[in-house]
């Protein structure tokens, strides 16, 4: 990092990034022109479009190889995907217990799927759902656990599996962040009923939009596939209450040529990753979350959190009992700074699931069952910053990015 004393070079530094357009917090992969340009010529002579066509095959296997899943199959987007394994595992009319720590996507296919999500508390550690929080939850009225490995960050999934089993219940997993993770070289949808990755453009591996749900039992996976294509079973008569969530042949398309593109990017965002974590070594208050070393990183997020200790409502700016406003969050502060000087952040995720304003319908009735309490989501949601990260982000960018963190530490 450079030192604080150079005043100049750091000002320096910064102004050479605000010269050029603003730092984006992710960037696609760019698909292997040849590769699209032949994959669009042979959908557009054979005008097969759509409806599980050559080029959706040839993704699917291909994912199949790689990732070493026999049920996988192609979504629209993961959170049909996640609504659709939701569906298929019985979830409709019961409650699914889940963390108010994700994108809104993970509570939305509960909803979607009909059921009522349970929010409990997560590790404060790991961020990821607390096991002995959702054994305590669970009621007659349970029909899953939806988990979500943040950032990468595996789930405890031997003891959500063990508390899964114990109750009959089913285990879903939102790896939306987390393509190609593996635990001790396990991949991560070994555990568990049914996983979901996102293949979304923000993510290291994209096909524009889309999703991959892969099943851990043969039975589920055709029903899944069934589902997203109207419930249809392949006679004309649709068996089940479908919807259209199959991934296009473009989508595809886009797959076969960001895949070949993706280890590039792996290389360079783990060196990336290294640099992060020598620039910010050395800041008090300042922890970059770390993938344990048996986990094979996705390098989807590069998150920070930032504490000082301070407390304040995250979701909507308070006054103190003085009248005063409440003092900015560290997290906020730093947020601010760094857009100022064209850096862009983002705040995954905050505000809480739970804390959504139609979360409370009109007439004053809960979506979701009334919830124990949720302090290290509200820490997590209070405190997590994520950085730019992607191919594009340099040395410098990453030292400057730390200088301006460590002015704003100073400044409070
Ligand atoms: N579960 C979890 C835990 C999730 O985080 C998500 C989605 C899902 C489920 C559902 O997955 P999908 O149904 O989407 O497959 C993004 C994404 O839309 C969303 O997929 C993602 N998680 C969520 C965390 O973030 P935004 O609104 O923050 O993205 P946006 O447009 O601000 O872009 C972020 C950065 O990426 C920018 O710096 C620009 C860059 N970017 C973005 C797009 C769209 C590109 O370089 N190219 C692009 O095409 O929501």
């Amino acid at each position: 990092m450079i030192a604080l004393t150079d005043q100049n070079m750091v000002q320096q530094v910064i102004s050479s990034l605000v010269q050029q357009p603003p730092l984006a917090v992710g960037r696609s992969i760019a698909p292997n022109a040849d590769r699209f340009a032949g994959c669009v010529r042979q959908m557009c002579e054979s005008r097969r479009f759509s409806n599980f066509g050559p080029l959706h095959g040839a993704l699917r296997d291909d994912l199949r190889e790689l990732l070493t899943a026999e049920h996988l199959g192609l979504f629209a987007n993961a959170t049909l995907a996640l609504t659709i394994a939701l569906r298929t595992h019985g979830v409709s009319g019961g409650e699914v217990i889940t963390t108010p720590f994700s994108f809104a996507a993970s509570v939305q296919a509960i909803e979607w799927a009909d059921a009522t999500p349970v929010y409990v508390d997560i590790d404060a550690d790991s961020m990821t759902l607390d096991p002995v929080a959702v054994e305590a939850a669970i009621t007659p009225q349970t029909k899953a656990i939806l988990a979500v490995h943040i950032y990468g960050v595996p789930c405890d999934v031997q003891a959500l599996t063990r508390v899964a089993k114990r109750h009959g219940l089913a285990l879903v997993f939102d790896a939306a962040h987390a393509f190609d993770t593996r635990i001790e070289g396990v991949p991560i949808h070994q555990f568990g009923d049914a996983t979901v990755y996102s293949t979304h453009a923000s993510k290291l591996f994209h096909t524009g939009e889309g999703g991959l749900l892969v099943c851990n039992n043969a039975e589920k996976h055709v029903a899944a596939e069934r589902m997203s294509n109207f419930g249809f079973d392949g006679t004309g008569d649709a068996v089940c209450s479908g919807t259209n969530a199959k991934m296009s042949e473009l989508h595809a398309a886009m797959g076969l040529s960001t895949l070949s593109e993706v280890e590039a990017e792996r290389a360079a965002r783990t060196k990336l990753r290294a640099q992060y974590e020598t620039a910010l070594s050395e800041l008090a208050g300042v922890q970059l979350v770390s993938i344990p070393p048996n986990v094979r990183d996705s390098l989807q997020y590069a998150a920070i959190r930032l504490n000082d200790g301070s407390t304040i409502s995250p979701t909507r700016p308070t006054r103190a009992e003085n009248g005063s406003r409440a003092k900015q969050s560290v997290r906020d502060a730093v947020h601010q700074c760094l857009l100022a000087h064209g850096i862009e952040t983002r705040k995954y995720f905050h505000p809480l699931c739970n804390s959504f304003s139609y979360q409370t319908r009109t007439d004053g009735a809960p979506m979701s069952r009334p919830n124990s309490a949720l302090p290290h989501a509200q820490m997590a949601a209070e405190s997590v910053l994520c950085l730019p990260f992607h191919r594009a982000v340099g040395e410098r960018a990453v030292n400057a990015i730390a200088t301006l963190i460590e002015q704003t530490l100073n400044s409070r």
